[in-house]
């Protein structure tokens, strides 16, 4: 008797550090802030898959670029520091050149799924990154020239960007000088006149307060802002059939829900113009022009890093 229960109170002192038989913990990160709406959405679907993975598989949030730096996000889902992340690929071109390729896919994600480009991506991801690609969550998101000074026609010549990867190649053609930053260092170097406007999706820009020091929105949009969940290959390997089909269904609920993203894209675009944003709207000859050079020149960049899988990128990820 007393040996029974000496051994039911160790399981319980053992049970919270170490994966059961059946139950496992993975350790997620968001190289988004933890104050933007990409994490409160992600929050509301963690809690989902911590109250129906009980037994199963739980997801411990570590946090945002304060437990790991957004451009460090990549390497650590690489090495296993962390099992999963919210991630896009232009903060870990660092691990390998064609995560940048997201932004210029242009169909749906489900259609990326019947005309093979997911499993080109799961191939990619898998050799260079160590990398599961698991499901993209922000979709229907076109990308903005936001600034501070006004201009009048498709040239960004004398004005100093803020961008990721994103936009390097393109804000080059366009004129720009350019200064990265991770996105939690847009606001001051607005405040500080360090730059004259950045990049952002359509949505996003009051989360941190970006609005206050915005003037104008340059229409039209280009790409296709890409945020997915990514998975450490060796964690992903390590879970039994039922843990990864639990989070591969959890994880495919979420990314059918991407609709929603064209709601809020016409939802932010509202609310820029009631603080005021003006759109500055290049439209006909001079708008096919702009979003034109926009892939070109995505392309050509990620060509060159990458003449190989590059050109089958392109392929998969244009519409016909
Ligand atoms: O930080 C960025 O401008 C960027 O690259 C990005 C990518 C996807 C979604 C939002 C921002």
């Amino acid at each position: 008797m007393r040996r029974i229960i000496l051994a039911a109170a160790v399981a319980a002192l053992a049970a919270p550090l170490a994966a059961t038989a059946q139950q496992t913990t993975l350790k997620i990160v968001s190289a988004f802030p933890e104050n933007s709406f990409y994490v409160t959405r992600l929050q509301t679907w963690m809690d989902g898959v911590n109250a129906e993975g009980k037994g199963v598989l739980q997801l411990n949030f570590i946090g945002g670029p304060k437990a790991v730096p957004t451009f460090e996000v990549g390497n650590a889902v690489r090495t296993g520091v962390v099992d999963l992340a919210m991630n896009t690929g232009a903060f870990y071109t660092n691990v390998f050149p064609e995560s940048d390729a997201l932004k210029l896919t242009q169909m749906p994600v489900a259609e990326q799924r019947r005309n093979g480009a997911i499993d080109y991506i799961r191939r990619v991801w898998a050799e260079k990154g160590n990398m599961y690609y698991l499901v993209r969550v922000v979709e229907h998101q076109p990308f903005h020239v936001y600034l501070t000074k006004p201009i009048d026609k498709p040239s960004l010549a004398g004005l100093k960007i803020r961008v990721t990867p994103v936009y390097r190649d393109f804000f080059t053609a366009l004129g720009a000088t350019l200064m990265q930053t991770a996105p939690g260092e847009v606001y001051t170097a607005l405040e500080r006149g360090v730059v004259d406007g950045y990049g952002w999706p359509i949505g996003g820009i009051f989360d941190l307060n970006w609005q206050t020091l915005t003037r104008y929105r340059v229409d039209p949009g280009f790409y296709d802002a890409e945020v997915s969940l990514i998975v450490n290959q060796d964690a992903w390997k390590k879970l039994t059939a039922a843990q990864r089909e639990f989070l591969t269904r959890q994880a495919l609920s979420l990314e059918s829900r991407n609709d929603y993203w064209k709601i809020y894209a016409q939802e932010e675009m509202k609310r820029q113009a009631q603080v005021g944003i003006k759109p500055i709207q290049f439209t006909g000859a001079q708008a096919k022009e702009f979003t034109d050079k926009a892939y070109e020149t995505g392309w050509a960049g990620i060509i060159k890093n990458s003449p190989v899988h590059g050109p089958k990128m392109r392929e998969l990820f244009s519409k016909r």
